[in-house]
């Protein structure tokens, strides 16, 4: 199996590029930012208690993501040729518990693909994306820039946990969007 995990602020393009990287590996997307939207949008009770932080632009609890990812993984792990992890694992609690859930199921991440992109950047990248995505957490800077502070304190951590295993490798990500899909295809060409 081809497992991946794609890391990096929010609005550094892990979505846009997971899209692309499923198509030509043929892989099994986990977003767990779109998982946890369409609980909103069910107004299920996982979906309204995440609802009160991701409007706010904070993380929602560990337990919330790790339940929900839990489940995708036993629907899904007979099923595909590997899975791209796309905003997920976001805490090293995350990372520790993805890790024995995968143990548990024998399959190992080979590649954290982390990608870089400074917070201007960033703050443009989504507000010009809040014009059309509807989304609250899109649509005012505040709430933007709180998303990347959560980011720094709690998420930028996890690279550290990966890079511990040799795993994390670094990609310039303010390219555009081709670039950026090359610069990781070339890393993951090298997967043996
Ligand atoms: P996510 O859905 O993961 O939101 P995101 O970080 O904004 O997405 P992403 O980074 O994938 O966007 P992309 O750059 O592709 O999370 C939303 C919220 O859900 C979080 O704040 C949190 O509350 C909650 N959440 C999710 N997972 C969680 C977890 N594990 N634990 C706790 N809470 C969790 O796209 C951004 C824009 O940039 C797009 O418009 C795109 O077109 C554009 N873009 C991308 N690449 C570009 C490029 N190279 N050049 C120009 N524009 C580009």
């Amino acid at each position: 199996m081809l497992n991946i995990i794609l890391f990096g602020p929010p609005g550094s393009g892990k979505g846009t590029q997971a899209e692309n990287l499923v198509e030509k590996y043929n892989l099994k997307h986990i977003s767990t930012g779109d998982l946890l939207r369409e609980e909103k949008a069910k107004e299920t009770p996982l979906g309204l208690e995440a609802k009160k932080f991701m409007d706010q632009g904070l993380l929602v609890p560990d337990e919330v993501v790790i339940g929900m990812i839990s489940s995708k993984l036993d629907e899904q792990a007979d099923k595909v040729k590997g899975f791209i992890f796309d905003g997920f694992p976001r805490t090293v609690d995350q990372a520790e518990a993805l890790d024995k859930l995968l143990d548990f199921k024998e399959i190992t991440i080979a590649q954290v693909l982390a990608l870089n992109v400074s917070e201007e950047e960033l703050v443009k990248r989504i507000l010009n994306r809040g014009k059309t995505s509807g989304r609250a957490d899109d649509m005012d800077e505040a709430t933007i820039r709180q998303r990347v502070t959560e980011y720094e304190n709690k998420t930028a951590p996890v690279a550290d946990y990966y890079g511990k295993q040799n795993k994390l490798i670094r990609i310039p990500g303010e390219g555009s969007i081709e670039l950026t899909f090359n610069l990781l295809v070339d890393k993951i060409s090298t997967i043996k």
